[in-house]
Formats: structure tokens, C-alpha cells, sequence
């Protein structure tokens, strides 16, 4: 499911000039960017504004994590995962040892993105499943 994606497809169909027509305006605390289904992320690819912040919700039955690649960030900016780990090693161990930062259904994860850049990101559970983001951050 994409709720949020199709939140705003129908928002920019509203700006176009229905507005009024549509049922849209149940936003709620429900409401995400990205969503973890069994085995990636949806979507993969999500483009935000500085200062924008991002919510991942688990969307599967599935326990997944979103940590960031340290290398895949800009050199700027903070280093992000769920659980909060302030490295990509530490979220790692904390994986390994404990499921560390792991995001049970239903549960979400957010992030404000205060650098412009490009953000690569893995799902440690589902690495090697190639479950990767990717967050774009605009001006
Ligand atoms: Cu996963």
C-alpha cells in the first residue's frame, strides 16, 4: 500500500482543478512517506526539500530496519537509523547482537533531512535481499 503516494497524486489532481471533487483529507496519524512491505521498501526512491521530514512505516508483518550507509550520506550531514544509533557500525552491532532498531509492523521511524544531498539507505535484515532507499534532498 502507498497511501501517502496516492495522497498526493490526488492532491496534485485537485490543484489542477478539481478541487472539491475528490474525498481526499483523511490525513491522520497514520500517514506516511515510505512504506516496508515484506521485502522493500515503497518507495524506493523518495524526494524531499531541506528541512523536510521523512516517515517510514512498516507496512509488513515483517521486522525490518532502516539504517543509513555511512558512506552513502553526505559528509554534513547527521547519520540516521532506526533505533537511533548514532553509526552505521553501532546500528550493526546492535542488529547482531539484540535485533537492535528493529521496526515491527506497524511501527514507524522518521527522520528530518536538514542536508541537501543524496541518501542511501538498507534494510539490515534484508540486505542482502538488496532491500535499499534512497532519499533525495533538494534546496
Ligand atoms: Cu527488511
Amino acid at each position: 500500500m502507498q497511501r501517502r503516494a496516492y495522497l498526493r497524486a490526488a492532491a496534485g489532481v485537485s490543484a489542477a482543478g478539481l478541487a472539491g471533487c475528490l474525498g481526499v483529507g483523511a490525513s491522520g496519524a497514520d500517514e506516511y512517506d515510505i512504506g516496508m512491505s515484506t521485502i522493500e521498501f515503497r518507495p524506493e526512491e523518495h524526494t524531499v526539500s531541506a528541512g523536510d521530514t521523512v516517515v517510514w512505516r512498516n507496512t509488513s508483518k515483517q521486522g525490518h530496519t532502516v539504517t543509513a550507509y555511512e558512506d552513502g550520506i553526505p559528509d554534513e550531514a547527521a547519520y540516521f537509523a532506526s533505533g537511533d544509533y548514532d553509526s552505521e557500525s553501532a546500528a550493526r552491532d546492535a542488529w547482531r547482537n539484540r535485533s537492535g532498531g528493529v521496526l515491527t509492523e506497524a511501527q514507524t521511524f522518521e527522520h528530518t533531512f536538514e542536508v541537501p544531498g543524496t541518501y542511501d539507505y538498507v534494510c539490515l535484515p534484508h540486505e542482502s535481499g538488496e532491500m535499499l532507499g534512497r532519499i533525495v534532498v533538494e534546496e
